[in-house]
């Protein structure tokens, strides 16, 4: 799998707005809105339900951690919104706005983050953000497996110059 092509100038990320946020009437606008107000590109958006396991399958790294199964149930509990956004530095820019993963943390270094404000608790933490390249690829891969990013990127760069 070739890396070169999500360079920091225009990079793409996976973000998901989990469950408890969808639950909410006007979280998702709220969100939305606060994507576009970060100069993100939305590239796909799409609404979708996990079957248990296919939420066992995308936190596979973590099914030894004492919080999996929590997680792996809520994830697959209800609605979720994932989007691949596009912009330069995605994937830091995305993490920044979200706030540390522990909500508790997150309201102590981060208060305005996502996940400060709306966070229930560390697994109902409102979003997802892929966390390196790597990463990036395969959860963009895993949510929209039609979607081809070298092709996406030949194309569209030049547009974001
Ligand atoms: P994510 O992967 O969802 O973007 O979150 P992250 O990188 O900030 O956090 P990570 O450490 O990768 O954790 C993966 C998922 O596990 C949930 N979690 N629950 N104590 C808990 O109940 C707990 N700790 C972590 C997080 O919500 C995260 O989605
Ligand atoms: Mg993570």
């Amino acid at each position: 799998m070739t890396t070169g092509r999500l360079s920091k100038a225009l990079q793409l990320t996976l973000a998901v707005i989990k469950p408890d946020a969808i639950a909410h009437p006007l979280m998702s606008e709220a969100l939305h809105q606060t994507i576009l107000d970060n100069n993100f590109a939305i590239v796909r958006c799409k609404d979708l339900v996990w079957r248990k396991q296919d939420s066992e399958r995308f936190y596979a790294e973590h099914s030894d951690r004492f919080f999996y199964q929590r997680l792996v149930e809520f994830m697959s509990s209800g609605p979720m919104r994932a989007y691949i956004l596009a912009r330069e530095d995605a994937i830091r820019h995305w993490r920044d706005l979200m706030g540390p993963t522990k909500v508790f943390q997150a309201r102590y270094t981060s208060p305005a983050s996502i996940r400060a404000r709306f966070g229930l608790t560390d697994t109902r933490n409102t979003t997802h953000g892929s966390d390196s390249i790597e990463s990036a690829l395969r959860e963009i891969h895993f949510f929209f497996p039609d979607f081809n990013v070298e092709q996406w990127i030949e194309k569209e760069e030049p547009f974001f110059r």
